[in-house]
This record gives C-alpha cells, sequence and structure tokens, in this order.
C-alpha cells in the first residue's frame, strides 16, 4: 500500500464538487487516511509549491490557491501516487483524457480541479507539510 496527497483546490471547494470527487475516488478505491479543508496563506501556498518558484505563472498559481478554502486529503491505495495521476488527467483539462476528473471539473490549465503527488519523495514532503502522524489514521 502506497499513500498520496490531494488537494482539491479552492476552484472546486467553490463549485460544491467536492463531494462528487471524493465519492468517485473512494470508488476507485481509495481509502482517505486524513482530511482538512484549510484556506491557506499566501506563505503556505508559496512553501507548498516551492519548486514552481521561478515559474512564470506562480505569483498566480499562489494567488489561485488562496482565494478560498481547499480540502486536503492523505489517500491510500495500491500505487497511490500512479493511480491518483491517471484519475486526475493532464495538468490541462482541455488536453486530459474523457474521464478523468480535471476533464470533468477543471476549467483551465491554472484552475485545474485537483493536485495529486507526483512521485514518492514529493509526496511525503507534501504529506509532512500539511499534516502530523497524529492527524493519519492507519
Ligand atoms: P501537475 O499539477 O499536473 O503536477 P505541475 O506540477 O506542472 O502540474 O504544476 C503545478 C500547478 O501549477 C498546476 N496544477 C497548475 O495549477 C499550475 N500550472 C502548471 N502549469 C501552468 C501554466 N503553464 N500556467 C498556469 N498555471 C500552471
Amino acid at each position: 500500500m502506497e499513500k498520496t496527497f490531494t488537494v482539491l483546490k479552492p476552484d472546486t471547494v467553490k463549485a460544491g464538487s467536492t463531494g462528487a470527487i471524493i465519492g468517485r475516488l473512494e470508488k476507485e478505491g481509495f481509502r482517505i487516511r486524513a482530511m482538512k479543508m484549510l484556506h491557506l496563506t499566501e506563505t503556505q501556498a508559496q512553501g507548498f509549491y516551492y519548486v514552481h518558484r521561478e515559474r512564470p505563472f506562480f505569483g498566480s498559481l499562489v494567488k489561485f490557491m488562496t482565494e478560498g478554502p481547499a480540502v486536503l486529503m492523505v489517500l491510500e491505495a495500491e500505487n497511490a501516487i500512479e493511480k491518483l495521476r491517471k484519475a486526475m488527467g493532464a495538468t490541462d483539462p482541455a488536453k486530459a483524457e474523457e474521464g478523468t476528473i480535471r476533464k470533468r471539473f477543471g476549467t483551465n490549465i491554472e484552475r485545474n480541479a485537483i493536485h495529486g503527488s507526483d512521485g514518492p519523495d514529493t509526496a511525503a514532503f507534501e504529506i509532512s507539510y500539511f499534516f502530523s502522524q497524529l492527524e493519519i489514521v492507519g
């Protein structure tokens, strides 16, 4: 079993689509091991997206991620990291495959509904950035 980290981004919360996405993830076999809703501060969002700090879209991305509350979760499944990336689809919803979460719920390359860790090191960093060991069950 593997753990991964996901964020249902502020666009998803605003649209009232968190339940639909969580239901879908559970149906696909992910178990929720931790969950919280947070309205990220600028500093928290900058720290989370630290690897993108030099990218031209960094400022806009931080603004978007702090515009309203987001739902953060630790998910567990076999091959969870890759499984979630597949369920999410491509970063740009316009390029995401039919049936993926971003195709269905994303608006554009920035407002793309969901984040999922892209590898084991990232997952470990992201989980520990937002959750203490005591907040993770199982
Ligand atoms: P992914 O979320 O698919 O791993 P990353 O890690 O390349 O994609 O990008 C992190 C986040 O930055 C994306 N989820 C998206 O919100 C935003 N982003 C990525 N590329 C762009 C871009 N070209 N313009 C605006 N925002 C972007």
